[in-house]
């Protein structure tokens, strides 16, 4: 029998080795030292919940009013009130569609009433940091700006992004940046959103006990509701972003958790929203914050990231970034964390519990969002400079209670390059005078790039973190695809190396190769965290109207991945991918199984309406022969299959000529 010290604290008995659960080093070493230091972490609460329920996993368990629960077999092909499974099923997985989009565009809505108070004079501290951003975006919306105050066209502007949450019988204004063909099969299959909260609310009736039975009605608005967030919600999150904190532009930085300092005060900041983190990473170099944590003995302050808190604020101001959603935990278990600033989706609710076994103090920022066992500094808006200063000085006091018996810092890191926002794509394309999309088209036409994938989403314990993902985007980058990544996928390959530019230079395509050479970008581009999604909509409606590729962009030799996804919010974006004509691969199941009518018209009859649809494919090598298919076929359709026309004439083509 193991002593105390090293025996597990999980529910089960068994000692399970689950570093296999992780394909990079620092993940493996801190999972190891989690079950030296007795902590359960996720993998262990995994094996608990080892047998999960089939009935939910098939989709099929009904608990929607009190004369259920009901749940479907073949001996009880109905629930009490006669719905059947696909009624039910249908029903499951529009509410998962409403809580994904309900948390992205939430997120949207706060950063439209802060853009709102900061044109009111009302800032307290935030400003508009890209008045080029205000205007680029403030024409998209034909809002005036000639000869107008800049505080003036931003009220206009967050005025009518705060209307696209509550507008009752029209169209979302932001529908309009969208290709016309795109707009016409939203109109015609009536999946042309309303107001963002209208679709919500109106899904959570249709779903309510006798309502709506008709499960491709619901479906229908599962899709429609999507739209709300991609082209409402999502899109509204990142354009105010940028106006408010900046319009990304590649810049350097470092991923994994060897990005903690060793001699540094460690604070992660982790969550979604960037308001707070923004302030935090804008003074923590201030000299006041400097001289604190020196008299506190430590050498400076280290900010580092955790899910897409740290994309925004990587992408903004090159923050290293100490993990993705399944390194949480782990990121608290080196042992070397004063504090974990949490903000909201994705905080696990075990960090406190892995905290008391350290120093780390855990810090929730949101009215909405608060943890047994965490501590809640409500972020003073009215004060943010103020306020962020504050936590930052609370966790270099904390300092002094790291225990350096239980501090292990896994060494590994890599360089890397974020900042891809379109503008940015735009102008490294084309320069600054002549930023576009074109040189993109002409490759993808002249098949030395084959096609676009978006590899998107987040880490799931029943799979082996990041390694779909890192699998996918080096097979798609060989075959001469270029790849657009957000969320945790993205940092999965920023601590994989992937996003640096000399990578994939042996193993890229050599047509891709040449491409990004030229251009100066790597084969893998960060966009974002997972709101700007709309980024890889908004790209593919610019290559759109760029022309060569046909008018919309469901036709277009693109494909959508979500390959480790685990969050309802990730649902929400596939099916906004699906209804804006992008073929999405899922790497792990919905959970629809339960009606083959549910399953039939989200796998199948979605690419008849809408141009594109999901596609269940486990595996990342098959995943990458059904995605070549799928771009095969949309080249064969836009008549761009050409060979690629040979630049020179080789030795090869003259040994040819010679038989
Ligand atoms: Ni996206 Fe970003 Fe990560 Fe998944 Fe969560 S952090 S919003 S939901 S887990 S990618
Ligand atoms: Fe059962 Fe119908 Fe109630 Fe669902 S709505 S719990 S199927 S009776």
């Amino acid at each position: 029998m193991a002593s105390d010290k090293t025996e597990p604290k999980g529910q089960s008995n068994e000692v399970v080795d689950h570093t296999s659960k992780a394909v990079d080093n620092a993940s493996k070493e801190m999972i190891k030292k989690a079950r030296i230091d007795c902590v359960d972490i996720c993998y262990d609460r995994a094996d608990a919940q080892r047998n999960q329920c089939a009935f939910g996993k098939s989709g099929v368990c009904c608990r929607i009013c009190h004369m259920g629960p009901c749940r479907i077999t073949p001996k009880a092909p109905k629930g009490i009130c006669g719905a059947d499974a696909a009624t039910i099923v249908a029903r499951n997985f529009l509410r998962e569609v409403v809580g994904g989009t309900a948390s992205h565009s939430d997120h949207g809505r706060h950063l439209a009433l802060k853009l709102r108070n900061v044109a009111l004079g009302e800032g307290n501290g935030y400003t508009i940091r890209d008045e080029k951003a205000l205007y680029r975006v403030a024409k998209l919306y034909e809002i005036e700006t000639e000869g107008r105050e800049v505080n003036d066209i931003a009220l206009d502007l967050a005025n009518l992004f705060i209307d696209e949450f509550t507008v009752q019988e029209y169209p979302l204004a932001t529908l309009k940046l969208a290709p016309l063909k795109q707009q016409s099969i939203w109109k015609n299959t009536g999946t042309a959103p309303f107001g963002i909260d209208r679709m919500c609310v109106e899904a959570m009736h249709r779903t309510h006990m006798g309502v709506d039975h008709d499960y491709k009605n619901i479906l229908m608005h599962a899709f429609r509701t999507s739209l709300a967030d991609g082209w409402g919600g999502a899109r509204i999150a990142s354009m105010t972003s940028d106006i408010l904190f900046g319009t990304p532009n590649p810049i350097k930085s470092e991923a994994n958790m060897g990005v903690l300092g060793a001699n540094t005060v460690n604070i992660l900041v982790h969550g979604h929203e960037p308001t707070l983190s923004e302030m935090l990473a804008a003074t923590v170099n201030d000299p006041e914050i400097l001289e604190y944590a020196k008299s506190v003995g430590a050498e400076g302050v280290t900010i580092a990231g955790i899910c897409c808190t740290a994309n925004e604020v990587l992408m903004r101001h090159g923050v290293v970034v100490a993990g993705n959603m399944l390194q949480q935990e782990l990121a608290i278990v080196t042992g070397a964390v004063e504090m974990m600033v949490i903000d909201v989706q994705c905080c696990m609710p075990s960090l406190p519990e892995v905290a008391a076994r350290y120093h780390t103090e855990i810090v929730s920022t949101s009215e909405i969002a608060k943890m047994h066992g965490a501590t809640h500094l409500g972020f003073d808006e009215e004060h943010p400079v103020e306020s962020a200063k504050n936590i930052i000085k609370r966790a270099c006091d904390n300092y002094k209670n790291r225990d350096p018996e239980k501090v292990q810092i896994p060494n590994d890191k890599s360089n890397l390059i974020a900042g891809f926002s379109v503008e940015a794509i735009k102008y490294m394309l084309g320069g600054k005078f002549r930023a576009s999309f074109r040189p993109l088209n002409d490759a993808i036409i002249a098949n030395r790039i084959f096609g676009v994938v978006g590899i998107v989403g987040c880490n799931n314990p029943k799979q082996t973190a990041d390694e779909y993902a890192t699998i996918l985007t080096k097979e798609l980058i060989k075959r001469n695809i270029l790849v657009l990544q957000t969320g945790c996928a993205a940092i999965a390959a920023g601590k994989a190396g992937m996003l640096q530019p000399e990578f994939g230079l042996e193993d890229a395509g050599p047509g891709l190769r040449e491409i990004c050479e030229a251009v100066g970008i790597p084969p893998v581009l960060h966009l974002g965290s997972c709101v700007d999604n709309s980024r890889i909509l908004e790209a593919a409606s610019e290559i759109v109207f760029e022309g060569g590729l046909g008018d919309d962009i469901g036709g277009l030799p693109a494909v959508g991945v979500a390959p480790e996804w685990m969050s309802e919010k990730a649902i929400a974006i596939g099916c906004y991918f699906v209804a804006s004509g992008v073929d999405v691969v899922l790497g792990n199941e919905f959970y629809v199984s339960g009606s083959e009518n549910v399953t039939k018209f989200l796998f199948e009859d979605a690419k008849e309406i809408f141009g594109g649809s999901f596609h269940l494919i486990e595996d990342p090598y098959e995943a990458t022969d059904r995605i070549c298919e799928i771009i095969n076929e949309a080249r064969e359709a836009l008549g761009i299959n050409k060979k690629a026309e040979r630049k020179l004439f080789d030795m090869q083509d003259r040994r040819e000529l010679d038989v």
